[in-house]
Parts: C-alpha cells; structure tokens; sequence
C-alpha cells in the first residue's frame, strides 16, 4: 500500500477537494519527511458528506444485520492482509514504534473479529405482557447517521471502535480523523471500501477543529446527524457534549485521563516497574491509558523511586525502531502544549530519571538515544518525586512522557488520591490481597481497574470508557457499545380480539 501525497476528502465515493486551507502530515521522526498534503474541508463540505450519509443510510439499514456483519468482517481480514503495511504507515505518520503499530492494527483486527459474529446476535428481547393474549418486543434500530471524530496517537484502533460497530448496526459514518493521521486515516478507509463497506455509507472528511464545530453544528441543525462520537482532550469534549446537549444529542465521548497506579505494601516492585514504564513512557505517554502518578505506599515508595529512576534512566529513546520504549511525540500541536506543561514543571519540580528536561537536540542530548534526534519531536523523559495533591502535575493531564510520584498511609488514603484529579478513566492496584483489590475497586471513579498490570493496553472486548472528565459514561466496545450506535424501539402486539388497555385491563387471579 502506497500512502497517497495529495488527499481530498471522499463523500459518496468521490473525491472532493473540501475549500479549506491545505495541510501537510509530516512524520514526527523526520519533520522534513511530508506524508501527505491534505485538502481540508469548508463546512459546507462537511454538511456535504452529511447529506449523503443520510441518504446512504436508509439501504444499508435494509441490508440484514449477518450480511453487515460479513462486511465488518471482510474489513478485519483486509486489515489483517495489509497489517505490515498499515503498521508501517502509522509509524511514520505518528511515530509510534512498529511493535506499537502493529498492536493497534492487531486491535482493529480484533474489533472487526467481534463484531462480524455480532451481525448474527442482535438480539432483541420478547417481554411478556400484563394482559392476556398480547406479547412485548424490543428491537434495536439503528440511530442513522454517526459522526466520528477521532484523535491520531491511535489513529487505527479508536476509529474501528466507532465505525464497526456503526457499520454493523446499520448506521452510515461521517469519519472526520486527525489531520495530522490523515493518510493512515485514507488508507483505512480504502481497505473498508474494498472490504464492501458502501460508499456513501463511509463518508471521510478532512477539516480542521473550527470547521468542524461550524459543520457539526449546522448538520445537526439540518437534522443531518444522529450521533456523535469522539475521541480526544476534555476541553475539545465539553465543546462537544455542549453542542450536541443543543440539538438534544448524547454524543459518545472518550476524553483524557489522569491514571494512577496505587502500589500498595505488598507490591511486586520490579513488575510495577516495567508496567509503569510501559503505561508512563510507552507512545510517549499520549495514551487517554496513561499513567499519571503512582501512588506508592511509604513503606515501599523509596525503593520504587529509586528502581523507576533507574529504568526511566536506561530507557531507549529515539526512532520508532525495534527495542524503542518511546519515538516522538505525535504532532508539533502536542509538542507545543507538552512544553507549556513542562515549563511549570521545571518551576516547581526537582526532575529526576533524565539528566536534561525538553527537547531531545545536540545541544541537549540523551545518552544511548537511537538515531539522529535533530529533525523529530523528541523529548527527554521526566520523573517527578515528591508530587502533591496540590500540584498541577498531580492534577492536570500532560500527554508526553512524564509521571509523578506521591505517597500514602492507608487505603482510603490511597483512594482518596486517585479520584482527587477528577478523572476517571483507567487506574490501577498492585497487591496481592483480595480485600484490598475489592476495597480500591469499589472506592474508585475510574470505568476500567487493572490488578497488578499497567492502567494502559486495554483488551478489544471490553468496556472501555471512563467517567467524571474522562468522559460521560458512555461504553465502546464488546456488547457495551451496541448501545451507543442503536437506539430501542419497542412494540406491542395485541392478538384478543378485544380492545386492551394498559394498567385499565390488567389480568389478576
Ligand atoms: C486511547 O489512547 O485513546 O488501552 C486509547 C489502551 C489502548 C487504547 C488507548 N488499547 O491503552
């Protein structure tokens, strides 16, 4: 698969050239490497792709649930052929090493393997009636046209978490991706394509943020839009709750976390070690996933420090090769607000497992780093020890590669520390103990509770979602997400021959 230089958006198969500003997709590792220009969208385009969704939708809810699901199959198999390939694109295009890469595509995979059998199970429910010779049903019905935006550090997975099971239930797709992910975006896309998916039923458009609010505003005025799904910042996701709260919308929101990672007494510290690296400094810590602060219990909290320094220290950095724990940051978007963070970080805090803090240059150089940091978004890691509930970095979401450290007494303690930032994504507990793995599971906000692994690397078939700033309470994928992408409908069939009245006619013994 050869990444395209020139994209337009496609609406009902065709390409459009959209009327906004042009935008260049660069590879993170080599900023001098342009991926692909990309046409972006005006928000007349975008209502566009709207219309023709709309329009594609009625048939494809006419197409038997199995037979989707046969699509959403052949999707997951194309993927599966192309899967080095894709890998390949999304490593250069956001930087992710290729064992990263490969792993997300392995997720879209296994998102497209569910839900193939979930075309013959969707099920509705036969509910018996309060009167005689009369029988309830419930149906699921399709919501009609999804709008999906999605964030780039997971440019393949998250998409699919949307679009499958959009697709399955009966939906069309309005897919607005990343810019800065734009040709893996258009790769997809193609394989969905290829797989059967109709064309005007997969709509893709290229805009950037404010066109997309203009656009979204005014195809949900038109009663163009059904639903709403998005994955991304919190501050990006109120936006988007309130303007769908507008038109009398719940849209799907999967926002950011701040995930902790409580060690309690008994901890196995050299495991929490490697899962703290993975969940801390993996993707370079722009996982919603990632690990935000560990919470180490004082009798063991000198100890993790000094085993995480020591490996944090160690880490390879560098190009998104083989053996990496970490390449560039995705985009110079997120480059720019992760210095913003890292300024009050440097005010406030004494950094520890880097000897430098910021960007990865000559001039500031990483022992061990692998290849030539000079053109890519590279930025040394940071620990910070002695973290207060207080402090913005306690706080606050960084998306980059950078946790905190605190400390804590008791359990309840402990707890108390997790749910303080007001996220509530992903957190996790080490301990062997089941009364204390009981008591964190039920004290915490957080919709996904690791035992003794890393709060990132959530399994396909799960629910995924979080609460409180991480999201409203919605659930992707397994069954969960059947209810975001269909709505319930039910009906009564009355076969007496008499006219019955609910709560008037109720049959007693
Ligand atoms: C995200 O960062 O938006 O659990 C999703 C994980 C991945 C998905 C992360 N499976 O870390």
């Amino acid at each position: 698969m050869v990444a395209p230089t020139a994209l337009n958006s496609v609406i009902d198969g065709k390409e459009v050239p959209g009327g906004g500003d042009t935008y260049a997709s660069l590879n993170p590792a080599r900023l001098s490497d342009v991926v692909a220009e990309v046409r972006l969208a005006d928000s007349a385009t975008f209502q566009d792709a709207c219309a023709a969704a709309r329009q594609a939708q009625r048939e494809w809810a006419r197409v038997p649930a199995p037979v989707r699901g046969q699509v959403v199959g052949a999707f997951g198999r194309l993927v599966q052929a192309n899967k080095e390939s894709l890998a390949r694109l999304v490593t250069r295009e956001v930087g992710k090493t290729y064992a990263e890469a490969l792993g997300e595509v392995q997720e879209i995979i296994d998102t497209c393997d569910f839900f193939l059998g979930e075309g013959r199970r969707l099920y509705g429910q036969t509910v018996p009636s309060e009167m005689s010779d009369k029988q309830l049903f419930t149906f699921r019905m399709p919501v009609g046209v999804s709008v999906i935006v999605t964030a780039g550090n997971f440019p393949v997975a998250v998409p699919s978490w949307y679009i499958a099971p959009a697709l399955l239930c009966g939906n069309a797709v309005v897919w607005k991706p990343a810019e800065y992910a734009a040709a893996t975006a258009r790769a997809l896309a193609e394989l969905a394509w290829r797989a059967g998916v109709p064309a005007g039923v997969l709509n893709l458009v290229y805009a950037d943020g404010e066109t997309t609010f203009e656009g979204l505003d005014a195809a949900l005025g038109r009663g163009l839009v059904d639903k709403v799904g998005f994955t991304g910042s919190t501050l990006v996701g109120r936006r988007i709750g309130e303007l769908c709260g507008r038109h009398l919308q719940t849209p799907c929101l999967e926002l950011g976390g701040k995930n902790p990672m409580v060690l309690a007494p008994d901890a196995d510290l050299d495991l929490a070690v490697q899962a703290a690296l993975f969940s801390g400094y993996g993707t370079a810590g722009q996982r919603c996933t990632s690990l935000g602060t560990v919470i180490a219990h004082e009798d063991v909290h000198d100890e993790f420090v000094r085993k995480f320094d020591e490996a944090v220290r160690a880490a390879a950095v560098g190009e998104p090769a083989e053996g990496v724990v970490y390449g560039p940051l995705l985009d110079e978007k997120f480059a720019r607000s992760y210095e913003e963070a890292l300024s009050w970080i440097e005010e406030h805090h004494t950094v520890l497992g880097s000897s430098a803090i910021g960007r990865i240059t000559a001039e500031s150089p990483r022992e061990g780093f692998v290849g030539d940091p000079s053109d890519g978004l590279y930025y040394h890691p940071v620990l910070v020890a002695g973290v207060r509930p207080t402090d913005r970095i306690f706080l606050e979401e960084t998306f980059g590669p950078v946790v905190g450290v605190t400390t804590y007494r008791t359990l309840d303690e402990a707890i108390e520390l997790a749910n303080t930032p007001g996220y509530g994504l992903s957190a996790a507990v080490w301990t062997s103990d089941p009364a204390t793995v009981f008591q964190f599971r039920q004290g915490i906000g957080a919709g996904m509770v690791s035992v003794n692994n890393s709060t990132s690397g959530a399994e396909a078939h799960l629910p995924f979602g979080g609460n409180g700033k991480s999201g409203n309470g919605s659930r992707q994928s397994g069954v969960w997400v059947l209810d975001q992408f269909t709505r319930w409908q039910s009906m009564n069939w009355d076969f007496s021959g008499s006219l019955q009245k609910a709560q008037m006619d109720v049959a007693t013994v």
